[in-house]
């Protein structure tokens, strides 16, 4: 070091819980004056992941932004692949031919890698080739991490059921037991193209010189330990907690900061809001990938009707965050809008700026799908969670919210599990005795409190996280 200026190149992945901690990690570096680039693949997924990449360069003007146009895939050799992970391959087919042009046609020249976990077995190889330090960013929660590091051992040690594709529970160690049942469906699957992915990046993970999380110790110690002390994996590369990140999205002047679209529209939901008491409002929203049946859509009007408790639903129809025609009205059957809003509901679609609204003080819990992106921005806020996993990682982030006091799981409540989308049915009778439990629970409003505490010590001055952060930072300016 010393002779060439830090340059950090960026290589984000797709899905707004990957893009939103990426996007807070890119804007902490630039305010801390380190020069960034950002790989930005055209075309992009949705009109927020557009919106989210145009603000972040908006916002942060000395934010490099190198295009990359994204290599096409031939579908024939895929069946029945998530269109998300569909995506992931194409990232990672075109980031094996484009990135070493990308990095050799930098200026100033690039001196540090960091990429997102799907993409990292095919980013290391290239960082290491050219000499390149490279640390990966795992958007997901510590015990997540901890899951993938030991995923390959399991499967390794698991023979011969394993060799013949069967996997059962995974008992992390140092952490948790993990039933077959609550990992990522795709996992018990090992020929399904996620379960190569996450397998080979598990892999190449570590030779990393280290993997950032958005999470901090006190939240999650007992995987943290696990993974730093060698006990899932010999050797594995340091774990910076640096969460919970800060949000990048600067607010403009006048702007309403609550719900509002990056396109500037006018938002219903901040006003509604305002009029709601303290704690009063139970915010419901099920992320960007899932997208529930017309029947358990309507189980949930019921029971959100039937708890009594004022509600704020941000209702997605369609699944993957494009744009979503259905109207609420024929969606929730006649009448139904009208007679909420008599009573304190609100039912809304689109995208919100979720941080934002969670810090509200009408809130009262949020009924989510247990993205961790959610999870801690919930947890910051002071707000509870009731976690009705959908798929992927939620089952795990579940468990680990639970262990954490910062939220109650819906056990027993339907998954996609097999990835069929016939998952049975949660009742709204069941819906509406969970949501006035949670609402009523003291001694989880405490813990909550608590971990919020947490949250803000592990970022204020002398805190785990912000002594990650700087120690992160001093690696990249070396
Ligand atoms: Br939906 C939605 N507004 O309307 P997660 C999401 N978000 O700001 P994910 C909004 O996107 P999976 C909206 O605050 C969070 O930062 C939200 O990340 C923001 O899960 C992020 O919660 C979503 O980690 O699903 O991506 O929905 O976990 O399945 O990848």
């Amino acid at each position: 070091g010393g002779a060439t200026p830090p340059h950090a190149l960026f290589i984000p992945s797709a899905g707004m819980g990957h893009l939103m901690p990426t996007f807070r990690v890119i804007a902490g570096l630039s305010r801390q004056g380190i020069d960034v680039s950002v790989v930005t693949v055209l075309p992009a997924v949705s009109a927020a992941e557009t919106n989210y990449f145009n603000g972040l360069f908006a916002d942060y003007p000395t934010i490099g932004r190198v295009d990359m146009h994204l290599l096409p895939l031939d579908a024939s050799e895929f069946r029945n692949e998530d269109p998300f992970f569909l995506r992931w391959e194409a990232l990672r087919r075109s980031v094996v031919h484009l990135l070493g042009p990308i990095i050799a046609s930098a200026s100033p020249p690039i001196t540090a890698i960091i990429t997102d976990i799907t993409l990292t077995s095919c980013v290391i190889p290239i960082a290491k080739e050219l000499r390149l330090p490279c640390h990966v960013l795992f958007p997901t929660a510590a015990t997540m991490l901890a899951v993938n590091a030991y995923f390959p051992i399991y499967l390794d040690m698991a023979v011969p059921a394993a060799a013949a594709g069967v996997v059962g529970d995974v008992d992390v160690p140092g952490v948790f037991r993990v039933p077959r049942c609550s990992l990522p469906p795709p996992l018990l699957d090992v020929n399904k193209l996620f379960t190569k992915q996450f397998i080979e990046n598990s892999r190449e993970i570590t030779k990393a010189d280290g993997v950032l999380v958005n999470t901090f110790d006190a939240v999650e110690p007992a995987p943290l330990a696990a993974l730093r002390g060698g006990r899932i994996v010999p050797g594995y590369p340091p774990v910076y907690t640096i969460g919970p990140l800060k949000p990048h999205v600067i607010p403009k002047a006048g702007e309403k900061t609550a719900a509002q679209g990056r396109d500037g529209s006018p938002s219903l939901v901040d006003e509604w809001l305002g009029q709601q008491p303290a704690r009063s409002v139970v915010y419901v929203s099920f992320g960007n990938r899932s997208a529930a049946r017309l029947d358990q859509i309507r189980e949930i009007a019921a029971g959100l009707e039937a708890s009594g408790h004022r509600f704020l639903w941000v209702l997605k129809t369609t699944k993957v965050d494009r744009e979503d025609d259905a109207e609420l009205a024929d969606v929730l059957g006649g009448g139904y809008l009208e007679r909420v809003q008599g009573r304190g509901g609100l039912v809304t679609k689109g995208w919100v700026e979720q941080e934002a609204l969670l810090k509200h003080p009408a809130m009262g819990m949020f009924l989510s799908h247990g993205g961790w992106n959610s999870a801690l921005e919930a947890a910051c806020a002071g707000v509870p969670l009731l976690v009705w996993p959908q798929l992927g990682d939620h089952r795990v982030n579940a468990m680990a919210a639970v262990r954490a006091g910062i939220g109650a799981w819906a056990e027993h409540w339907g998954w996609d599990g097999d990835g069929d989308g016939e998952e049975s049915l949660v009742t709204g009778e069941e819906i509406a005795e969970k949501v006035k439990d949670v609402m009523a629970d003291a001694a989880l409003r405490e813990s909550v409190a608590v971990a919020r505490l947490e949250a803000a010590k592990a970022v204020a001055e002398g805190g785990t996280s912000y002594r990650n952060m700087r120690e992160f930072v001093g690696k990249i300016k070396q």
